[in-house]
């Protein structure tokens, strides 16, 4: 008989050592004085940052606001190397946080949580790990990542590929060495842009596999010397406020500027000054109806592709590197140093995959209808089972045994993104139907975290031991995502957004497009309210 696992009771249940958990359990433990823990999966903390170690990995919003702005003291020693920082770098400053708030004796590392299970009668989840533990604990934060569970596609004769084969997110530790190589790389997302170029300079060849062609914009990577941190340091409150008094979580003021103020000549103009600066300012710094109106799309988009065109020099790879299924930021925009030039390689193919689907991987290669390509390693750029993917893989259950799973068979189904009707005192810090993946992650995660702590303050204060989202609201909040949705360009692109890379993944809009400010200004009026959509109970009682 296996033996019987000790039970270990805890307040907070934290899972996952990303942005989100170890900001999570410096607040719940230093701040609020629970006793908490953080359950990792990896051997060590960083989440995203831990397992996105292929080539070329880096940020792509620029350092200075890519961080935590909770701690004065952190945003004063910290300083970044470059705009845009590699993996590595983003993994130190994320251990540097670790020692020094000291967290990491309330982290257990390489233990996945396996299943949560909400015990009514005493307002306690059971949690329980792959090892074998079982915690109870008032409440479960998860804080698993909304791009976490490596997505690699069901293609058959994977397990006969001779060669070998990895999935960026899911990167060995030791690096892997590709000189020398045949290498073939599906998928041109954010990471297959990032990873392309570094994995041309090494390898033999490269064969890049393209279903979708995508929109990226050159990244402008630049060392930030010690006079430029000198001026960030002494501005970084305004620049904090900045950034979450915005839309997106930028600290770059919003355009009003339309298209039709401009002549042709002047939004040409507009889109190559943008160009030449590079990053997010492409994005956010043209139009303020880029995204909900296709004329306007229209003009940046067919920008892009004429830069497409004036940098790669075959004409026929120029075209099938120009996007047209889908308008510009619809999918999430990567950032690039030198992706479309590396198509000028001679030692780098582009095969069109829409045009002739793989159909297997051989022992030798990928063959698509069109014909086998010999490979010794195969690179997996393709993807997560986006924003649910990752809180489903564990079982959990709320009230009446009703799994997450069950409740979520049409889709994800939330309370502001922070909590599920049936599955009381679990919070999901940035989940589906909050603004996330539309933002700059650590400002929604900061703002997630804090509404989390001041609620979990509030019941303290009041004795109070259960907090539900009500199913009306829960209604009503998703039914405000998909009108905000539906007014916006992103559901005419089969993005991870909608699910759409998932196959049989039921298509949803996940993250809530209305924005940093207005979603904010509605999580402060919910609690201002006392928590109006929640039911808020005691065991007791
Ligand atoms: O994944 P993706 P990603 N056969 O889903 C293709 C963040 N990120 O890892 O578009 C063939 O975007 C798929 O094709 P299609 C960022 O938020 C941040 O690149 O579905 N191809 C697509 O081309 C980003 O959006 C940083 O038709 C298949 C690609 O694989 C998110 O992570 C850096 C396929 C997947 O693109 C995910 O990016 C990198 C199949 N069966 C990423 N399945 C930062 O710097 C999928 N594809 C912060």
């Amino acid at each position: 008989m296996a033996p019987q696992a000790e039970l270990r009771a805890l307040d907070a249940v934290i899972i996952g050592a990303g942005f989100a958990g170890l900001y999570a359990l410096h607040r719940m433990r230093d701040v609020l004085g629970l006793d908490a823990r953080v359950y990792e999966a990896g051997d060590g903390v960083g989440g995203t940052w831990y397992w996105n170690r292929y080539p070329g990995a880096r940020c792509d919003s620029e350092s200075f606001y890519y961080c935590y702005s909770f701690s004065e003291e952190l945003e004063q020693e910290w300083e970044w190397t470059s705009k845009y920082p590699e993996q590595p770098e983003i993994l130190g400053y994320l251990n540097h946080v670790a020692d020094r708030f000291d967290l990491r004796r309330d982290i257990q590392l390489s233990t996945r949580v396996t299943s949560a299970e909400f015990d009514e009668s005493a307002d306690l989840w059971r949690v329980r790990t792959e090892r074998g533990e079982e915690i109870s604990a008032r409440y479960v934060i998860s804080a698993v990542g909304c791009l976490s569970a490596a997505n690699v596609p069901d293609v058959p004769g994977l397990d006969r590929f001779e060669g070998d084969w990895y999935h960026t997110g899911r990167w060995p530790h030791e690096g892997v060495d590709f000189t020398g190589k045949r290498v073939g790389l599906i998928g041109t997302g954010s990471t297959g842009i990032q990873a392309t170029p570094v994995i041309a300079a090494q390898a033999d060849h490269l064969t890049v596999f393209q279903r979708t062609a995508n929109y990226s914009i050159p990244a402008r990577n630049k060392p930030l010397d010690a006079e430029e941190w000198a001026e960030i340091k002494t501005r970084y409150r305004e620049i904090r406020e900045r950034t979450r008094a915005s839309r997106a979580g930028f600290p770059y003021a919003p355009t009003e500027r339309s298209a039709e103020d401009l002549t042709p000549a002047e939004q040409q103009a507009l889109c190559e000054e943008l160009w030449a600066e590079g990053g997010f300012r492409f994005l956010w710094g043209s139009f303020h109806d880029l995204l909900s109106n296709e004329q306007t799309n229209d003009i940046v988009a067919e920008f892009v592709r004429g830069k497409i065109r004036e940098v790669v020099h075959d004409p026929e790879v120029a075209e099938m590197l120009a996007p047209k299924d889908h308008p510009y930021g619809s999918k999430r925009p990567p950032i690039d140093t030198d992706y479309y030039a590396t198509f000028n390689r001679d030692d780098v193919t582009l095969v069109d995959i829409r045009r002739a689907p793989i159909v297997e991987i051989t022992p030798r290669g990928v063959r698509t209808e069109a014909g086998e390509h010999e490979l010794d390693v195969i690179v997996f750029a393709t993807g997560f089972d986006a924003m649910t993917g990752a809180l489903l893989r564990i079982d959990i259950r709320g009230r009446d045994g009703q799994s997450l799973t069950e409740k979520w068979h049409g889709g994800p189904r939330t309370y502001l993104g922070l909590q599920v009707a049936g599955f009381p005192n679990l919070f999901t810090i940035t989940g589906p139907g909050s603004p996330s993946v539309l933002t700059n992650m650590p400002v929604a995660i900061e703002q997630h975290v804090e509404w989390i702590s001041d609620c979990i303050e509030h019941m303290r204060a009041k004795g109070l031991t259960r907090i539900e989202a009500q199913p009306d609201a829960e209604e009503a909040w998703v039914d405000h995502v998909n009108d905000v949705a539906s007014k916006t360009l992103f559901i005419k692109a089969a993005s991870w957004y909608v699910g759409a890379n998932i196959p049989g993944k039921k298509r949803v809009f996940m993250p809530y497009p209305g924005g940093l400010i207005e979603y904010g200004k509605r999580c402060n009026e919910v609690a201002s309210s006392g928590y109006e959509g929640f039911e808020l109970g005691s065991a007791n009682a």
